[in-house]
């Protein structure tokens, strides 16, 4: 099918599985003839933003770069699905005023106990002994998105499940 370029931004916990839709998202997109690129925030980091860290201002550079990035990609007629924490209302603001009707923003909502539970990397037990500074949810903050297009519950939802929700919300979307 024919489609348009639009920016599908994931926001959420360390740990609430945005990596893992954005995965499995690009490769229902793949298999339904859509094409699609990823911008994941611990990717970026390694290089682009390798000089950035996590107080408050360089995530906010993180969020202005990756979003200037997605416009020029969305702007070839191409989905991109960004994944970052996107900690604070104001970084949100960054992003939706860079990409303004390309946007779409999803939070990958689940509870801070379960992220931990999950701890894929240690970094949850690295913030908890403080040798890991900044860390969101535990010494640094987020925000709650108020008004995101859509929220998936990845602690009540298989991956997939989210990922079917997704589709149904972004198919007409994209379609041109
Ligand atoms: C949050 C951190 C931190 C701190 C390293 N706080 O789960 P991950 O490992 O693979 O993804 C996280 C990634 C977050 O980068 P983002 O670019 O998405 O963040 S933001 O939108 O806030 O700019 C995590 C890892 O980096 N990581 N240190 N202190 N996450």
């Amino acid at each position: 099918p024919h489609q348009k370029g639009m920016v599908i931004w994931l926001m959420g916990l360390s740990g609430a599985g945005k990596s893992t839709i954005s995965n499995l998202f690009e490769e229902q997109l793949n298999e339904s003839g859509f094409f699609s690129m990823k911008l994941d925030g611990d990717e970026m980091r390694k290089g682009l933003n390798y000089n950035l860290g996590f107080s408050m201002d360089d995530r906010a550079e993180n969020i202005r770069r990756a979003a200037e990035t997605a416009k020029i990609i969305a702007s070839n007629g191409v989905i991109v699905i960004c994944s970052f924490i996107t900690p604070l209302n104001g970084h949100r603001t960054i992003a939706k005023n860079i990409l303004g009707g390309m946007y779409f923003e999803v939070f990958i909502d689940c509870p801070l106990d379960i992220c931990e539970q999950r701890d894929v990397k240690g970094l949850y037990e690295q913030a908890h002994n403080n040798t890991l500074k900044n860390f969101t949810g535990i010494s640094s903050a987020f925000e709650r998105p108020t008004t995101p297009d859509l929220i998936l519950h990845t602690d009540n939802f298989t991956a997939e499940q989210c990922c079917d929700q997704l589709y149904n919300a972004v198919k007409n979307k994209i379609a041109d």
